[in-house]
């Protein structure tokens, strides 16, 4: 694969600061060199800057929202570029909220490709809050509503851009819903795979049902990874830390599933807070799982 990474280095739209520094911690860790040598072509592009954006006005809460506006559209211009140009953007952020424009930008050139473009959402939480439902106004608690056309966000990108269809995204490791989020999630359609289901049908089940939908509908894939969809034990650098995630071996295998289709056309990699980490524990797996994503494999098969 032709790999591009992107740094995102935007903390605005969480609670805490600290995940500016998550692009360099990921680069530190070595993901550069990681990918290169399973095999892959790798270009660091380095960390991109958002647009000035202002004169917006978004009613309800939505903290930072200009910042959040500026960041959307320059990250909406590089995912589509990328894709464009034959590449497989990875995303390093930075909060979660980045993925307004990541996943805005995948869905605007598989609406151009002609596919359909299904996101697996890999999170701790839902993130599917709008300004007037959000508890917190952190925006980063709102891109899957952001993407799936949900109301409330207005002229952060045209609203006539394609969006992302609810029974398209998969929710996977989820563990911490909203009250106001819980009915929109449900009727809107979006599937979420909450911890229990996890428990009860285990990891591969799952990952195959949602896999095979990809490839019967020959879908481009966006996958987007919260680190605190990871137990906190094992990933304790995340400002929104959530007990109850998932194991170290449940996380490998969604990644070598994911290889083993090859299915994956597009990556974030959010929420990592350097200053809340436990000496690169954090970041060192995170590498760890993207090298299974990207083809790393215990035993060849
Ligand atoms: C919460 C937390 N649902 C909110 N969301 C987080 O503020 O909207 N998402 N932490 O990653
Ligand atoms: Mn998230
Ligand atoms: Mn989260
Ligand atoms: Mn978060």
């Amino acid at each position: 694969r032709n790999i591009a990474l992107f740094g995102a280095p935007v903390q605005e739209g969480a609670g805490k600061l600290g995940c500016k520094m998550g692009p360099d911690a990921l680069r530190v860790a070595d993901l550069p060199k990681e990918l290169a040598s399973l095999g892959h072509a790798v270009t660091d592009h380095g960390d991109l800057t958002p647009e000035p954006a202002t004169g917006l006005t978004i009613p309800g809460a939505a903290l930072n929202a200009e910042i959040i506006t500026g960041w959307t559209r320059t990250l909406d211009k590089a995912a589509y570029g990328a894709l464009a140009a034959g590449q497989l953007p990875i995303f390093l952020g930075g909060d979660h909220s980045l993925s307004m424009g990541s996943v805005s930008g995948a869905a605007r050139f598989a609406a151009e490709a002609g596919r359909p473009l299904h996101v697996l959402w890999l999170d701790a939480h839902s993130d599917f809050n709008t300004p007037l439902t959000s508890p917190s106004g952190n925006m980063h608690g709102m891109p899957v509503a952001f993407f799936c056309g949900r109301p409330g966000m207005d002229g952060i990108l045209p609203n006539d851009r394609p969006l992302v269809r609810p029974q398209d995204v998969s929710i996977y490791g989820a563990r911490s819903i909203d009250h106001d989020e819980r009915r929109a999630l449900r009727e809107a359609g979006v599937n979420v795979f909450d911890m229990r289901v996890i428990d009860e049908r285990g990891t591969g089940s799952i990952m195959r049902d949602i896999l095979d939908r990809v490839e019967a509908e020959n879908a481009m894939l966006h996958v987007s990874f919260d680190v605190d969809f990871l137990d906190p034990d094992l990933a304790p650098g995340v400002g929104t830390a959530v007990r109850g995630g998932v194991t170290y071996r449940e996380a490998h295998l969604v990644m070598e599933m994911l290889a083993d289709r090859g299915v994956t056309t597009s990556l974030d990699l959010v929420e990592l807070n350097p200053f809340l980490d436990d000496r690169g524990k954090s970041a060192l797996l995170v590498v760890e799982l993207i090298a299974s994503l990207f083809g790393r494999q215990v035993f060849e098969r």
